[in-house]
């Protein structure tokens, strides 16, 4: 592969290939690590790290920070930085390409059934000193029994015992399927917690929109990933899972009853809700690759993969939307440090009145990720946060170029939100449009920055 653009054709097909692959960029720490430093450590990384060596789980690796930033998010499609978000954007809008089944994977090579099952063996760290408990927060994957489509998220899952825990669905498909197989009279439900796959199944599974009745998450995987998926039969549940990933949980979702559990780690950076009521997994079965399988983590405070993951087909579905609209787009970003309640997008524009229908576009998106939305114009640098604080300073009238909407749909993990009684967990916000792009109505020629001789140039490291 190029190593300075990104290009990695045809993709890895699994996470181990992919971290070979893209070495470049991986930080390998050799040195024993605890369980419990490893979310303060993970979350130093930018770039996806790699744990060769954990204390209490010699048997396992781990890695996590795979997606925090453009330039990585852009290895998982195998296409440079400045092509990746029209890619994304393009290949979902095409049809699903379904997946290969096939007989048998490396995710085969240990198999625990029966009384051999105890998931608490897995290496699933405790994420803050407030959450207290161990977290896991896997890939999972539903069947709807309706369609047979394969549903995806990433439900956060906290083991309670050797076969139990409960298993947080904040997204709305997993209630929906779950709502399906209860009409159906069923009180179980299968399910699969796939650890270690590569990034673009990460990225695909994360997918909020319609298409419970085209398709699911899973069937698009080779799809944005431009080639076949290989899936393998469970051991002890009717569903299928992908053969090259490094550990699989099954289970079946207790469909009767919920459980009072504790709070969790928002993606907004606070333990938000404090209490919850669960479904419960018991799990069935645990298979993994025999060569020290990878566990992948996904720590979730406080800026990481956690923030811009779950936000990256959104990105993708506003590309298109801000493109239908007449815009030329630059960029569209859920920025790591925005909290998970705000975006930012890059546009060029042809008259006025466009920004203010994008900054609603966006406000009004489906997902409640969008309390603020700031635009910029294509010279700030929308990967510094210094930059966009620059461009509103200078580039916005208050007076005429910030919109607030009151009284719209809240995030359940804003502390700054209003909680609806009657409604729990969801609450009440405003919303907030700035416009920071260089206007036309201005001297465009003032917009030109100032920079010293010979800026970008000269290095100050060249002279230590
Ligand atoms: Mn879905």
């Amino acid at each position: 592969m190029n190593e300075n653009t990104g290009h990695n054709r045809p993709l890895d097909k699994d996470l181990r290939g992919y971290l070979e692959s893209n070495a470049d960029i991986v930080t390998h720490i050799i040195k024993p690590v605890s369980i419990d430093d490893i979310g303060a450590l993970s979350a130093q990384s930018e770039t996806p790290i790699l744990f060769e060596n954990i204390i209490e789980h010699p048997g396992f690796r781990m890695c996590d920070i795979l997606v925090k930033h453009r330039h990585t998010q852009c290895r998982a499609l195998g296409v440079p930085q400045e092509e990746y978000l029209s890619t994304l954007a393009r290949r979902l809008r095409q049809p699903p390409r379904g997946f290969v089944d096939v007989k048998t994977g490396p995710v085969k090579d240990v198999i625990f059934t029966g009384d051999d099952v105890d998931w608490t063996r897995l290496p699933a760290p405790v994420h803050s000193a407030l959450e207290g408990s161990p977290y896991i927060s896997a890939m999972n994957i539903v069947r709807d029994p309706e369609t047979g489509f394969y549903n995806s998220s990433h439900a956060g899952t906290s083991p309670t015992g050797p076969k139990r825990g409960f298993m947080s669905f904040a997204t709305p498909h997993t209630h929906q399927i779950m709502a399906k197989y209860r009409a159906m009279g069923r009180d179980e439900m299968p399910i699969a917690i796939v650890f270690g796959v590569h990034p673009a199944y990460e990225i695909m599974a994360n997918f909020s929109g319609m298409h419970m009745d085209l398709w699911g998450e899973m069937e698009m995987v080779g799809t944005i990933m431009d080639m076949d998926v290989e899936m393998v039969s469970c051991e002890t549940i009717d569903l299928t899972v992908p053969a090259h990933a490094e550990i699989v949980v099954e289970g079946l979702v207790n469909l009767k009853d919920s459980f009072d559990a504790g709070g969790v780690n928002a993606p907004t950076g606070y333990f938000i809700p404090r209490e919850q009521t669960l479904p419960e997994i018991n799990v069935t079965a645990v298979t993994m690759r025999g060569d020290k399988p990878i566990y992948r983590n996904h720590q979730t405070v406080p800026d990481t993969d956690h923030q811009p993951l779950p936000r990256l087909c959104h990105e993708a579905i506003l590309y298109n939307r801000l493109t239908e609209i007449g815009l030329k787009v630059h960029d569209v970003r859920f920025p790591p440090w925005g909290a998970a309640l705000s975006c930012i997008i890059q546009v060029e524009y042809s008259r006025p009145g466009l920004i203010n229908d994008a900054l609603m576009q966006c406000m009004g998106s489906p997902w409640l990720n969008t309390k603020m939305v700031v635009a910029i114009s294509p010279d700030t640098d929308i990967d510094d946060a210094r930059d966009v604080y620059y461009a509103m300073a200078t580039r916005c009238d208050p007076s005429r170029d910030i919109i607030t909407v009151g009284n719209t749909r809240g995030s359940p993990y804003d502390p700054s939100a209003a909680p609806l009684p009657g409604h729990d967990p969801f609450r009440i916000v405003g919303k907030m449009g700035i416009d920071a792009t260089a206007k036309p109505r201005h001297d465009i020629r003032e917009f030109e920055r100032a920079w010293p001789k010979n800026w970008g140039k000269v290095k100050l490291e060249d002279y230590l």
